[in-house]
């Protein structure tokens, strides 16, 4: 069974705060994000990584992924894979929108977290945490599980 991320409370200032204490449809209403299949798929030495999950909006407005940190790694950034004239090139993604109710696949073929310089020694079975962040001061800390070399 898969784990399921839901996305942490935003922060928030006093009167925000206390407003959440006594209101359970604010609380809910803080948590539009679902994260599934988090994934990472295993390359060898010091090659960057690629990661991939699926990101529904839950909520009634729309979510903005703003991109990834995570201590396991020198940078993360945001790219998608582009298929130009035979050749396949990756470009940087600066934020990405998902509507009410839709889910964002990010996979080999499009949306990717890319994965750079790995601080430490990383083998498939592993689970590396990685902070993703939303607009809004949103964020959620999802475990990533690493695959071989061939997963999608
Ligand atoms: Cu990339």
């Amino acid at each position: 069974m898969r784990l399921k991320n839901v996305l942490q409370q935003p922060l928030l200032g006093l009167a925000a705060a206390l407003c959440m204490a006594f209101s359970g449809l604010a609380q809910s209403a803080a948590n539009p994000a679902l994260v599934e299949h988090a994934r990472i798929r295993w390359l060898p030495g010091d090659l960057p990584l690629a990661g991939y999950f699926d990101l529904t909006n839950t909520g009634r407005q729309p979510l903005t992924f703003m991109g990834a940190s995570s201590g396991a790694f020198g940078g993360v950034m945001m790219h998608r894979t582009i298929h130009k004239g035979g050749e396949t090139e990756m470009m940087a993604v600066h934020d990405l929108t998902v509507r009410p109710g839709q889910t964002l696949h990010f996979s080999p073929d499009g949306y990717h977290l890319m994965l750079m310089a790995r601080n430490r020694t990383l083998a498939t079975g592993d689970e590396v945490p990685i902070h993703l962040i939303f607009s809004g001061g949103r964020s959620m800390d999802v475990m990533f599980a690493v695959g071989g070399a061939n997963m999608q």
